[in-house]
């Protein structure tokens, strides 16, 4: 009798604190529920004894709020701020604003954490044993608060505390594609979060929230508009506005950036050209700038997307990227600014590879731009694929600042339908070896400076945020936005353990939770490229949407075309970009160049995107090429219903809201799956001439059924 009332008390328990609580996402990884171990709750509580926070500023006062609202939630009880020092306290400041953190002899250890990074450590301060939370700023204490916290909501040790932890990259910046209408380009996740009609005056407490989050996770800079600029943001009753959301942003160590439309000084000022060697455009955008300083005083400075998909650029006046990027970097240069010049640049009317142009641009202009310019490299040579090889500008542009940009929002993986953690697509790109310098030269090297010493560099992020309640759409769109952050700070750090920190923090700590969920994660961006893009296939979707499956799209311009990327035939399937074709495989350092273009060590899931083979090439797995295709696709698809089957086993272990939001994004990601899967086989069927491999399923409908297929408002279009 007893068992079974303890049975249904633990049972009420349990349905209590998976229902009651309503979970609509906009907590993210910030949730600070109480520790869930008991022992564990007990070992904290009895670790920490209270708090205190030494300085006021505005930033150490966002780390005391944060810091209470942290600890009276994972404690789950109230832990007091007190003024005598006990054991057990936690005591943050940096040396400038506290006597006690002097008195703790850190000087030796705070030399090399700069202006960013922090030390969490256990320590002895007037005779007891405390907790301090140092760094040379207070933005460094903010971070320090948050990875403390961070520790005690993924349940791990905080005994003999002894952690140094700077950041590897001076930038850490999301790019909104924001327009000023509010519709976010490439965004699935509603409207933009700038309420530009409304402001300066109102400002809405999710700027706050945002910036929390961005804090939380060492992000230091948002660029607020769309690359594809409008001219107007530069105007003084919209720089009022973006001051407004600076002042915001400050406090939490982040500074403000904005796209700089090249052809502003014709737009708004009048002028008769936009050209940068033109003395007249010099002093507009000198003035200009002054202008925005005086309005933002901290203004981190442009980002300029130039003669790319019609934007326009200094080629429109016969000049250079580098005089283009330059003279808007001697305009912010006097401020601290800088320059982020994209080297996302093709052409339709360049007779060459796509993949080629944009090293083919920069690379001779090396070593001519400012020492405040960067350029921002995606980090594959086309477009955000699914799956690319590493850009081959990384290492080749030794004396300039790379940074490297990555899509978060997921244009070509899903939108904010698909589950695909992005952290794995990130670490195969930053642990490529360009070998520019002998072995080990990976692009993470490039991008941290650390290769060729620059002393700026940063990782930028396009983010998939928007107003939805839980900012990102899809529930586990917001782990991208948590590992972009995490891997800007630190581009060496593993996906599976940012994955396992963001797992704990925004779901549960309970193993039987984390572990397959985890996997699952890891998993899914193979998945992904293998329902959609696999073997090395890229740039098959929908024409302009990119909605969906689009092998057969062979209207407007050619390098706009499915056809001109995947190139398939009677003959065979594939874009020969070795020496024997566009040789792009000749952009990268020797050694490279020759793992690529060898077809015995050329990896098979980048086999299609460096060679054009036969239907009955032989693959590794002894199955011909034809055959391998459908089986990847297959297993893709097989691999999104694991996903589903697995998923449904939680159900339980975590609020019914979130699990029943992800079920049904899932079975959507299924349905979606098997389109893309069977438009895809239907379609390069009627060039291979066989069947579908015994075994595997035929396409549900013909090749007419999906090429009919059309989508009206499409979002993020
Ligand atoms: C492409 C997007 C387009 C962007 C462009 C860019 O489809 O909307 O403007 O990238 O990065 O992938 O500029």
């Amino acid at each position: 009798m007893k068992s079974i009332v303890k049975i249904l008390v633990s049972f009420f328990v349990l349905l209590w604190t998976v229902s009651v609580k309503a979970e609509d996402g906009s907590r993210l990884w910030l949730r600070y529920e109480t520790v869930s171990d008991p022992e564990l709750l007990k070992t904290y509580r009895t670790q920490i004894s209270g708090w205190r926070i030494e300085g006021n500023s505005p930033t150490m006062q966002i780390a005391a709020k944060e810091l209470k609202q942290g600890l009276e939630g994972l404690l789950a009880s109230p832990v007091t701020s007190v003024s005598d020092i006990k054991t057990g306290m936690i005591i943050a400041g940096t040396p400038e604003s506290s006597s006690l953190i002097r008195s703790a002899n850190l000087q030796e250890k705070l030399k090399g954490l700069g202006n960013e990074g922090y030390i969490l450590l256990s320590t002895k301060i007037q005779g007891k044993e405390v907790f301090v939370i140092t760094a040379n700023k207070d933005t460094g204490v903010l971070y320090g608060v948050f990875h403390f916290l961070r520790l005690i909501q993924t349940q791990k040790s905080i005994n003999k505390l002894d952690i140094i932890n700077v950041p590897k990259t001076t930038l850490r910046i999301l790019d909104h594609w924001d327009n000023l209408d509010r519709t976010v380009e490439r965004g699935y996740a509603g409207f933009s979060l700038w309420d530009w009609q409304r402001l300066p005056e109102y400002i809405s407490p999710v700027y706050k929230e945002y910036a929390r989050a961005n804090a939380s996770i060492g992000i230091n800079g948002t660029v607020l508009t769309n690359v594809n600029a409008n001219a107007l943001i530069l105007n003084p009753d919209y720089l009022i506005k973006v001051a407004a959301l600076a002042n915001v942003f400050r406090p939490y160590g982040i500074r403000v950036y904005l796209t700089a439309r090249f052809s502003a000084p014709i737009e708004l000022g009048k002028l008769k050209t936009a050209d940068p060697l033109d003395p007249e455009v010099i002093a507009w955008w000198k003035k200009k700038t002054e202008e925005i300083y005086r309005y933002i005083p901290d203004f981190g400075g442009f980002l300029v997307k130039a003669n790319s998909e019609g934007q326009p650029g200094p080629q429109n006046y016969g000049r250079s990227h580098a005089d283009g990027a330059n003279m808007l970097a001697d305009a912010v240069k006097p401020f601290g600014g800088i320059v982020m010049w994209r080297a996302f640049v093709y052409d339709n009317n360049v007779p060459d590879d796509r993949a080629k142009q944009a090293y083919n641009e920069f690379v001779p202009l090396d070593g001519k731009f400012r020492d405040n310019v960067l350029i921002q490299v995606k980090n594959g040579p086309i477009d955000f694929q699914p799956r690319e090889p590493f850009h081959p500008l990384f290492g080749a542009m030794p004396k300039t600042p790379l940074m490297m940009e990555f899509q978060i929002t997921q244009e070509y993986l899903g939108f904010a339908t698909h589950l695909v953690y992005l952290a794995p697509l990130y670490q195969e790109c930053l642990e490529s070896d360009t070998w520019v310098n002998g072995k080990g030269s990976t692009v993470a090297k490039v991008i941290d400076g650390s290769l060729e010493n620059h002393t700026i560099s940063g990782l930028a992020g396009v983010t998939n945020i928007g107003n939805d309640r839980n900012w990102t759409g899809h529930p586990f769109a917001q782990a991208n936005w948590y590992a972009f952050g995490r891997l800007a700070w630190d581009p060496f750090l593993g996906s599976d353990k940012i994955a396992d920190d963001w797992i704990r923090m925004t779901f549960s700590n309970q193993k039987e939770f984390v572990d397959p969920i985890r996997d699952m994660m890891l998993n899914s961006r193979e998945t992904t490229v293998q329902y959609m893009t696999p073997l090395g296939l890229h740039h098959i979707m929908g024409n302009g949407h990119h909605y969906g499956p689009g092998p057969w799209v062979d209207m407007g311009r050619a390098d706009w075309t499915s056809v001109y990327y995947h190139k398939a035939d009677s003959l065979g399937i594939g874009f020969e970009r070795t020496a024997a074709g566009s040789g792009a495989t000749g952009q990268y350092a020797a050694p490279v160049d020759k793992f690529y273009s060898d077809l015995s060590t050329c990896p098979e899931n980048l086999l299609l995107w460096f060679h054009h083979l036969p239907w009955d090439y032989r693959m590794k797995s002894g199955k011909i090429l034809w055959d391998e295709l459908c089986f990847q696709y297959t297993a893709g698809v097989n691999s999104v219903i694991r996903m589903q089957e697995e998923w449904a086993k939680k159900q339980g272990m975590i609020d019914e809201d979130r699990f029943e939001e992800v079920k049904s994004l899932l079975s959507i990601q299924a349905k979606e799956a098997k389109w893309w899967r069977d438009a895809c086989i239907a379609y390069f069927q009627q060039f291979s001439k066989r069947p579908v491999p015994e075994g595997l399923e035929k396409p549900e409908h013909s090749l007419d059924y999906y090429k009919n297929q059309r989508f009206y408002y499409v979002p993020g279009n």
